[in-house]
C-alpha cells in the first residue's frame, strides 16, 4: 500500500484516457489507514455492524435455484408483442450486465418465427430420410443412448445488429441493438454419426433440417458442414435445452447464422439441391446495392462490441473504468482485440479474459479514466485466420445499405460532456 501510485500519463497506452492493461485497481482501499483484512475488523471499529442476514438461519435448501432477488433487474428484453405475428419475436440477452463468457440458460437470447411449441419428449421423432441408404426414426430415449460430445460455443442470430445498416443511429443499450448473440456449453451427438448410420448416398449434397413449430422452420444445409462439427444438441450448460433454445432438440450449426441451428428438429432429409424453404428465399438473404442477393450467407464475420460502458449509462468525470467486451468470429479463435476512445485515432490492445475455444465468446478489457470531455470508444477483433472487424463505412461500401442480416461492424459509443452514452457512426 506504500508504493506510489502511478500517474495516468505514465500508464498511457493510446489517446483519451485508455491506460495500461496491467493496471491493478485498489478501489477497496478507501483511505490510507486501511486494514489489511476487512475479516479482523473488531467490535470497536465503527464500520463493524452485523447485518441482519448473519443473525439468523435463511430457507434451506431448494429443488431449483433462483437468481438473487437483488439481481432481479437482469432480465432479457422481449420487446412487444405483435398480434400480427403470433409467437413471434425475440428477447435480447443482457450483455452489459453479464460476465465471463458463458450465458445462463434462463438469458439465452431468443429468436421465434411462431413461438415455442409445448413439446412432450414422448410424442417426438427425428427422422432422417431422403437420399440414404435407410430412413431411420428417433425418439428422445434413443437419443440419449448415444455418445454426447460438449463444445462451448457462440449463436449469433444474423439479424443481430440489423439496425446499425441504417442511416441514423439508433439510440439504445448493448441489449437493444447487440443483444441477439448468446454462448453455451452445447452437448449432444455429432450429426455425422446419425448421418453414417443412415448410410448417405453418393450423391447427396444437402441436408434440410425441419422444426416441429408451427412455423415448420427449414434449412438447407451442405453436406460437408452437416458431417464436419454439426451437432444434434440435447443440452445446454448442462441441463436439457429449454423449450425456448429447441427442447427436446436442436441442432447446432457451429459459427453460422442462428436461423440454421433449427430448433425443435424433427427431420433430416438428404438430396442433392438445397430445398429453398421460405427462410432461404424469402428472408436471411442479403440483397446488394445492385439489387442482386446472395442466397447463403453461412458463416458470421469476426464481431466485438463494448458491453461496458455502453449506450444508456451515465459516467462520472475523472473516474477509472473499465471498458469491457466479447469478441467472437465464425471462422474461430479471436487473436486479438483492440480498443479506441479518440474514435479510431488512436488504438490499444485489450487484454483477453477469458476464451473457451475455437468459435466461443471472448472476453476483452481495457482500463481507461474518462476525463469529461467527448470520447467516442470502439473496439476492433481480429480472428484466428487474420480477418480484421471492418468499419462501418468499409462494410456498407461492400454490403450497400439494402441488407438487413450480417451486420459485424465496429460499433461506435459516443460519450457526451455530461456523461451520457448513445450509439454513434464514426
Ligand atoms: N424451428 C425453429 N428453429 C429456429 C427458429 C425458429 O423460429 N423455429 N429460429 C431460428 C433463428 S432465426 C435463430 S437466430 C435461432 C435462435 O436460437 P435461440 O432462440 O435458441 O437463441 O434459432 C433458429 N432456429
Ligand atoms: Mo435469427
Amino acid at each position: 500500500m506504500s508504493e506510489k501510485t502511478p500517474h495516468d500519463s505514465e500508464l498511457a497506452v493510446a489517446g483519451n484516457g485508455l491506460l495500461s492493461r496491467r493496471l491493478l485497481l485498489g478501489l477497496g482501499v478507501a483511505g490510507a489507514a486501511a486494514t489489511a483484512s476487512t475479516a479482523l475488523l473488531g467490535a470497536e471499529d465503527p464500520r463493524f455492524t452485523i447485518p441482519e442476514w448473519s443473525k439468523r438461519p435463511g430457507p434451506g435448501p431448494s429443488a431449483y435455484g433462483d437468481p438473487s432477488p437483488f439481481a432481479a433487474d437482469i432480465q432479457r428484453d422481449p420487446g412487444r408483442a405483435n398480434p400480427l405475428y403470433p409467437g413471434g419475436g425475440a428477447s435480447r440477452s443482457p450483455l452489459h450486465k453479464l460476465r465471463g463468457t458463458l450465458t445462463p440458460n434462463g438469458l439465452h437470447f431468443e429468436r421465434h418465427h411462431a413461438g415455442v411449441p409445448a413439446i412432450d419428449p414422448r410424442g417426438h421423432r427425428l427422422i432422417i430420410n431422403g437420399l440414404v441408404e435407410r430412413s431411420l426414426s428417433f425418439d428422445y430415449e434413443d437419443l440419449l443412448r448415444y455418445p454426447m460430445t460438449s463444445r462451448i460455443q457462440f449463436l449469433e442470430c444474423s439479424g443481430n445488429s440489423g439496425a446499425l445498416f441504417r442511416d441514423t443511429p439508433v439510440d439504445g443499450s448493448a441489449q437493444s441493438i447487440n443483444g441477439l448473440v448468446s454462448c453455451a456449453e452445447w452437448t449432444g451427438i455429432p450429426l455425422s454419426v446419425l448421418l453414417d448410420e443412415a448410410g448417405v448416398d453418393a450423391s447427396a449434397r444437402w441436408v434440410s433440417a425441419v422444426g416441429a413449430d408451427a412455423a415448420s422452420m427449414g434449412r438447407s444445409i451442405p453436406l460437408g458442414k452437416a458431417s464436419d462439427d454439426v451437432l444434434v444438441a440435447l443440452f445446454q450448460n448442462g441441463e436439457p435445452l429449454r423449450p425456448e433454445q429447441g427442447y427436446p432438440m436442436r441442432l447446432f450449426v457451429p459459427g453460422w447464422e442462428g436461423n440454421v441451428s433449427v430448433k425443435w428438429l424433427t427431420q433430416l432429409k438428404l438430396s442433392r439441391e438445397p430445398s429453398q424453404f421460405r427462410d432461404e428465399t424469402s428472408k436471411y438473404t442479403d440483397t446488394l446495392a445492385d439489387r442482386t442477393s446472395l442466397q447463403f450467407t453461412f458463416p458470421m464475420g469476426v464481431k466485438s462490441i463494448i458491453t461496458s460502458p455502453s449506450g444508456q449509462m451515465q459516467l462520472t468525470p475523472q473516474q477509472l473504468y473499465q471498458i469491457e467486451g466479447l469478441a467472437w468470429s465464425g471462422a474461430g479463435r479471436i487473436a486479438r482485440v483492440e480498443v479506441s476512445a479518440d474514435g479510431g485515432r488512436s488504438w490499444a490492445d485489450a487484454h483477453i479474459d477469458a476464451q473457451a475455444g475455437d468459435k466461443s465468446l471472448a472476453r476483452f478489457r481495457l482500463p481507461w479514466r474518462w476525463s469529461g470531455s467527448p470520447a467516442t470508444l470502439i473496439s476492433r477483433a481480429t480472428d484466428s485466420s487474420g480477418v480484421r472487424q471492418p468499419t462501418r463505412s468499409q462494410l456498407l461500401a461492400e454490403k450497400g445499405q439494402l441488407a438487413f442480416y450480417h451486420f459485424n461492424a465496429q460499433q461506435c459509443w459516443g460519450v457526451d460532456t455530461a456523461g451520457e452514452i448513445h450509439n454513434v457512426y464514426a
